[in-house]
C-alpha cells in the first residue's frame, strides 16, 4: 500500500485534499503530521509529503514554528525526497510576506518575499474600476518556464498553459521589479523552474519546482481532473508529463482584464420538508412553498444535483441551510453530510451557508462560537462559509460602534483564523423606492429610466437588507452592509436580491453596479438567472462583476451550466472554463 504524509497545522480544507488523493487511488493510504514527534515517528517511512496551508502567512508559519516542524520539512527538503507545498504551502518556501511583517519567517527556501495585489492596477484604473482583491477563481498560466528557457508547450509536473487552476490569495510572490525578475533568472539558472501566473497586470509565481519539490498558489485539489492529475503525477513522481487535456482559447476570446474566467457557480437552497428529508428547493422572492397545496417544493436531492452541476462544468457549487435560523447545524447533521459526501466526489470550491453565527449548544447550554461552525464546515470539505443574518447584525453594530469591529463577530473571528477568502456574505436586500433621498440616511440610487420608477413615481431607491431569510426588515442600506463586512474582514460577497430572486428575467444590475463599484472584494451576482444571455447581460457590464450565480434555471433543467458557458463562448467570445472531457 501507497503513504500519502499531509502536514496538517490545521489550516484549510485537508478533507478535500485526502479525498482526491483517494479518488486518483482508493488504496493509497494517508498519514497526518502535527507536530514534531509525529514528524520524527514517520520520518523514516516518508516519501510523498504534501503540504497544504490556506489563510494568513503569519499564522501558518506561527504553527510551523510552535509545533516545532519547520526544521523537519527544511531537513526533509535538503534530503531530496518528494514534497508538495500547495497554496500558503508555497507561499512558507518564500522569505517573508507583506501579510505579516519583516519580523515572520518562512523557511526561505527561496529568497524571495509575498506582496498584496495591487487593486490600484493600471489596466483597471484606465477603466475607471479597480481590481478585485482576493484573486478568487480560475486563472490561467502565462509562462512555464523549464530551465530558464520559455517552454510552454511543455508542463510541469502537468501544469500547464492550456488549463485553467483555481486560485484564492490575496498575497503571491508578484513580479514586481527588475530585482525580483533577477532573483528569478537566478534560480532558474540553479535549477528552479517556474510556473508564471498573471491577475491583471500583475506577474506572480503560480507555481515552482525542483528536482522532487514542486508547490502551487492554486488548488489543485479544487482544479477538476486537470488539478488532480498535477497531484497524480506528484505522487507517480511524473515530472514532465505530455500535456493530455488541451482547452485552447477559441480564437478572438475575449479575455477578462484580470485574467480570470467567466466564474459560473450554481447554488442549492437546502432545506427539510414536511416529511423532514433534506431537499433541494427554489422559491419566487424566497417563498419556497408551492402554491397549490403549500408544500416545500422539492427540485431533487443536495449531492445528486451537486455533482451533476459539477460534471456540467460548475466553477463553484453554493449551499444555503435555508433554514439554519431555526436549526442548530450542531443538532443539523445532515448538512454536515451533504458537505462531506459532496466533497467526495466534487473537486471545485464548495460554500455552504445557513445558521454560521455564534450559537448556544442546545444540549449543552454552552456557547458555541461561530469560528467553530466554520470549523466544523471546513473539516467537513467547506472551502468558504458565507454568513448571512449575522452580517446583517455585525455591520448594525459596526456603525453603532463608530465604523469599529468588536474583535469578536463571525466575520472577524473566521477571518483571522482562516482568512478572508474563507469568509463570503450573503446579502438579501428588498429595495424601497423613496421620492426623496433625504428620507433616509443610507446611500441612494438615482433611478435614470422612467420606466424603473417606483409605483408612485418615486425617483430614488435604496435596498434595504433583511436577516431570516428575508423576514425581518433592517433599516441598513446593502452597500453599508457590504462596506463594513469588507471593513471587517469579508473576502467575498454574494450579492442576492429579493425582488429578483426566481423571477427569470435576469439580474438586477443596478443594485450590482451599486455595490460592485463601491468595494474592493469579488462580488457575485446572484438572482434572476433565467437564462444563458443573462450571464452574458451581467458580464457585459462595465462595473466587471466577479462571477455569476444561477439556481432555478438549472434545477428546473431548462439549461445546464456548461449550456451557459456553451453560449458566453460562442455568442460573446467570452472566456469560461467548459465541462472537463478527460479521464483522471
Ligand atoms: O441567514 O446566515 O442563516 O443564512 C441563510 C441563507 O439562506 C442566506 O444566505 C439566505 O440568502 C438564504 N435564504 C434564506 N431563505 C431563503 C429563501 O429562499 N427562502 N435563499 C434563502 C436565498 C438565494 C440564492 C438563490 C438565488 C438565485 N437564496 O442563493 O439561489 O436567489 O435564484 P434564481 O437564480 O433562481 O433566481 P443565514
Amino acid at each position: 500500500m501507497s503513504l500519502v504524509h499531509i502536514i496538517d497545522v490545521e489550516s484549510g480544507n485537508l478533507q478535500s485534499l485526502s479525498n482526491a488523493i483517494l479518488k486518483i487511488d482508493s488504496n493509497y493510504q494517508i498519514k497526518f503530521i502535527h507536530n514534531e514527534s509525529e514528524f520524527i515517528k514517520y520520518n523514516s517511512e516518508i516519501e510523498k509529503l504534501i503540504f497544504p496551508g490556506v489563510g494568513n502567512f503569519g499564522h501558518f508559519v506561527h504553527e510551523l514554528n510552535n509545533r516545532k516542524l519547520s526544521k523537519h520539512i527544511k531537513e526533509y527538503i535538503e534530503s531530496g525526497r518528494s514534497i508538495m507545498g500547495i497554496c500558503v504551502g508555497l507561499q512558507s518556501f518564500f522569505k517573508i510576506s507583506e501579510e505579516s511583517g519583516s519580523q515572520v519567517h518562512g523557511l526561505g527556501l527561496l529568497d524571495l518575499d509575498l506582496f498584496k495585489f495591487n487593486p490600484n492596477d493600471d489596466i483597471f484604473i484606465e477603466k475607471g474600476i479597480k481590481k478585485s482583491v482576493p484573486h478568487i477563481g480560475w486563472n490561467s498560466i502565462e509562462d512555464i518556464v523549464i530551465n530558464g528557457k520559455v517552454e510552454n508547450e511543455k508542463s510541469i509536473h502537468g501544469i500547464n498553459t492550456q488549463n485553467k487552476y483555481y486560485f484564492v490569495h490575496s498575497y503571491a510572490g508578484i513580479i514586481k521589479n527588475s530585482e525580483i525578475e533577477s532573483k528569478i533568472k537566478a534560480y532558474e539558472s540553479k535549477g528552479w523552474n517556474f510556473a508564471i501566473g498573471k491577475y491583471g497586470s500583475e506577474k506572480f509565481v503560480a507555481a515552482i519546482s525542483k528536482d522532487n519539490l514542486v508547490a502551487t498558489q492554486f488548488h489543485p485539489e479544487k482544479s477538476g481532473i486537470v488539478g488532480l492529475k498535477i497531484i497524480k503525477n506528484f505522487l507517480n513522481g511524473e515530472k514532465y508529463p505530455e500535456i493530455d487535456a488541451k482547452n485552447e482559447l477559441k480564437k478572438g476570446t475575449e479575455c477578462t482584464l484580470s485574467g480570470l474566467s467567466r466564474r459560473i457557480i450554481a447554488c442549492l437552497d437546502v432545506r427539510t420538508n414536511d416529511d423532514g428529508d433534506l431537499v433541494v428547493t427554489k422559491g419566487d422572492q424566497y417563498d419556497v412553498r408551492e402554491k397549490t397545496d403549500s408544500s416545500v417544493r422539492n427540485l431533487g436531492k443536495p449531492i445528486e444535483l451537486a455533482t451533476k452541476y459539477y460534471n456540467q462544468g460548475a466553477d463553484e457549487i453554493v449551499f444555503l441551510n435555508i433554514t439554519s435560523f431555526r436549526n442548530s447545524p450542531i443538532k443539523d447533521l445532515p448538512m454536515l453530510e451533504v458537505l462531506k459526501k459532496s466533497a467526495q466526489t466534487i473537486f471545485v470550491p464548495l460554500t455552504v451557508g445557513g445558521g454560521i453565527k455564534d450559537m448556544i449548544d442546545p444540549q449543552t447550554g454552552n456557547l458555541v462560537p461561530a469560528v467553530r461552525i466554520a470549523d466544523l464546515y471546513f473539516k467537513a470539505g467547506a472551502d468558504k462559509v458565507s454568513i448571512g443574518s449575522d452580517a446583517v447584525l455585525i455591520a448594525e453594530e459596526y456603525y453603532r460602534n463608530g465604523k469599529k469591529g468588536t474583535g469578536k463577530s463571525s466575520i472577524e473571528t473566521i477571518s483571522k483564523t482562516f482568512g478572508n477568502q474563507a469568509v463570503v456574505i450573503s446579502v438579501d436586500p428588498k429595495r424601497k423606492y423613496i421620492s426623496d433621498p433625504n428620507e433616509t440616511t443610507q446611500q441612494v440610487i438615482k433611478i435614470e429610466n422612467p420606466d424603473e420608477f417606483g409605483p408612485n413615481d418615486e425617483q430614488y431607491c435604496y435596498y434595504q437588507v433583511t436577516s431570516q431569510g428575508g423576514r425581518k426588515i433592517h433599516e441598513l442600506g446593502a452597500l453599508e452592509l457590504c462596506i463594513a463586512c469588507e471593513a471587517l474582514g469579508a473576502g467575498e460577497i454574494l450579492l442576492n436580491s429579493i425582488d429578483f430572486d426566481g423571477s427569470n428575467n435576469g439580474f438586477n444590475l443596478q443594485l450590482l453596479k451599486q455595490i460592485k463599484t463601491n468595494v474592493g472584494i469579488p462580488v457575485i451576482a446572484s438572482s434572476g438567472a433565467g437564462n444563458p444571455k443573462h450571464f452574458e447581460d451581467v458580464f457585459k457590464q462595465d462595473f466587471n462583476i466577479d462571477a455569476a450565480l444561477g439556481a432555478g434555471m438549472f434545477h428546473r433543467q431548462e439549461y445546464t451550466v456548461n449550456d451557459v458557458k456553451k453560449y458566453l463562448q460562442d455568442n460573446s467570445r467570452m472566456d469560461v472554463r467548459l465541462s472537463e472531457d478527460i479521464e483522471l
